[in-house]
């Protein structure tokens, strides 16, 4: 904060910020701050010195802020003081890095976590040699020290290729998950996004869940496309490097989201047949999944998200018939089971991959929205809560463990759960009365 106050003069970079924030245009505009954010602090002081509170406020709504964790003490003061800035960065104790989701990049190795989950294999200093440091641009990257790449999640963030969403951090993208740190729509107003998790299985073949998780998951395709990029720099001929599929999708290019809404237990049709590679002799492979973290609201996504299926309908796997869940799958609050007429929000990934030097992928996400007019598929009472709860037990989880996990605490609670004594007292019912 000592480069922040009334009297100190804005820097040659914090009035370029300022006049980017002031130009004539309704775009948001995305700062990303790969050190301490000293100079947003300084624009935003000056703004609010020199602007009526309400010009403050809407010049404020045009920022999107995505921070490589706190780096000086400017970060805190933001949040604190212009809580409605739409701002992602983990938070974590001072110099602690290696808790922060960015660090999914490439720093399984260097900070030690999610061992045997990410594949080391491109962010190694061979690989990066060999693919990176190539022709005139390339030989001015430098030997890193660290991690590699450590400050690239927020430019992967707004890359264009069909998965991410930049408005909704909660969705994922190559540059990581992030979710709402206060989700009660009521006070403050809050616009900071921090960390959550992903369910992704590694290298290993086994399943990892954690917040690096999020960023990690998407390594091969990120590095792959990085090492394409750095070929498209050594040759004016489109021939002589590879370039990713274009999909089209029920007929639509875009890369937006596909939207969807549908009643629970209903099939529909996703038909990418007509998708083309820009170099003629590739051949595409076509996988569909469901990113089930991002429809869940508690850490259990697999008791929580409902499950869609899958059915190919013809050999290349470019079109598929997909099913809905039931609506006791998909359509009732968590706690009191009662039925609702929206249900969850769900999210269908389309992976094209072509079979270039390196391959490359393309992505389409689908939003299938669960319906349920008739209100079908409630009632039974707090199984979904049982459910996790047993498992939890199975995993050598004490009762009281669990039930001091359970217990609501704070405000928050009461934005996701309108009647929070409900799930204390299926807890309790459940430690004392569940039949084994
Ligand atoms: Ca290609």
């Amino acid at each position: 904060m000592s480069a922040v106050g009334d009297d100190i003069p804005l820097s040659e970079g914090g009035q370029l910020l300022l006049e980017r924030i002031e130009a004539d245009s309704t775009e948001p505009l995305w700062v990303l701050c790969w050190g301490g954010t000293n100079v947003l602090a300084s624009v935003l002081l000056k703004i609010q010195n020199t602007k009526s509170e309400a010009v403050a406020a809407a010049l404020r709504s045009k920022l999107r802020v995505y921070t490589i964790s706190d780096q000086d003490d400017t970060g805190v003061w933001i949040r604190h003081r212009y809580p409605d800035i739409f701002y992602i960065c983990s938070v974590h104790g001072w110099n602690m890095y290696g808790m922060a989701a960015w660090c999914g990049i490439s720093g399984d190795g260097w900070y030690g976590f999610d061992k045997g989950g990410p594949d080391p294999s491109k962010i190694s200093k061979e690989w990066i040699r060999e693919n990176i440091q190539i022709g005139p641009l390339g030989s001015t990257y430098p030997d890193y020290m660290f991690i590699p790449e450590g400050d690239t999640p927020t430019f992967l963030y707004l890359i264009q290729n069909g998965l991410g969403v930049p408005e909704r951090p909660e969705w994922g993208s190559w540059g990581g998950r992030y979710i709402a740190t206060d989700i009660s729509a009521k006070g403050l107003r809050n616009g900071h996004y921090s960390d959550t998790v992903d369910e992704a299985v590694g290298l290993d073949g086994k399943t990892h869940k954690s917040n690096h998780a999020t960023i990690w998951r998407w390594r091969d395709a990120f590095q792959n496309d990085f090492a394409a990029r750095m070929q498209w720099t050594l040759s004016p001929e489109l021939s002589k490097a590879n370039h990713p599929p274009v999909i089209i999708l029920n007929g639509s290019k875009g890369l937006e989201p596909l939207h969807f809404e549908l009643e629970a237990g209903s099939t529909f049709e996703l038909d990418a047949s007509e998708t083309y590679d820009p170099d003629t002799n590739d051949s595409l492979t076509f996988t569909w999944y469901q990113y089930k973290d991002p429809s869940a609201t508690q850490w259990s996504v697999h008791h929580e998200v409902g499950q869609l299926q899958f059915e190919p309908l013809n050999s290349t796997g470019s079109k598929v018939e997909v099913t809905v869940p039931p609506p006791e799958k998909c359509c009732l609050e968590l706690i009191s089971r009662e039925a609702l007429p929206r249900g969850q929000l769900l999210h269908i990934v389309l992976e094209v991959k072509d079979n270039g030097t390196p391959p490359l992928t393309s992505y389409r996400r689908v939003t299938v929205q669960t319906l349920n007019e008739k209100l079908l598929g409630g009632g039974g009472g707090a199984e979904a809560i049982g459910d996790v709860m047993r498992d939890m037990m199975i995993h050598g989880y004490s009762p009281i463990c669990v039930a001091v996990t359970a217990v609501p605490c704070d405000s928050n609670w009461d934005a996701g759960y309108p009647n929070s004594s409900s799930l204390f007292h299926a807890v309790s019912v459940w430690l004392v009365g569940r039949p084994r």
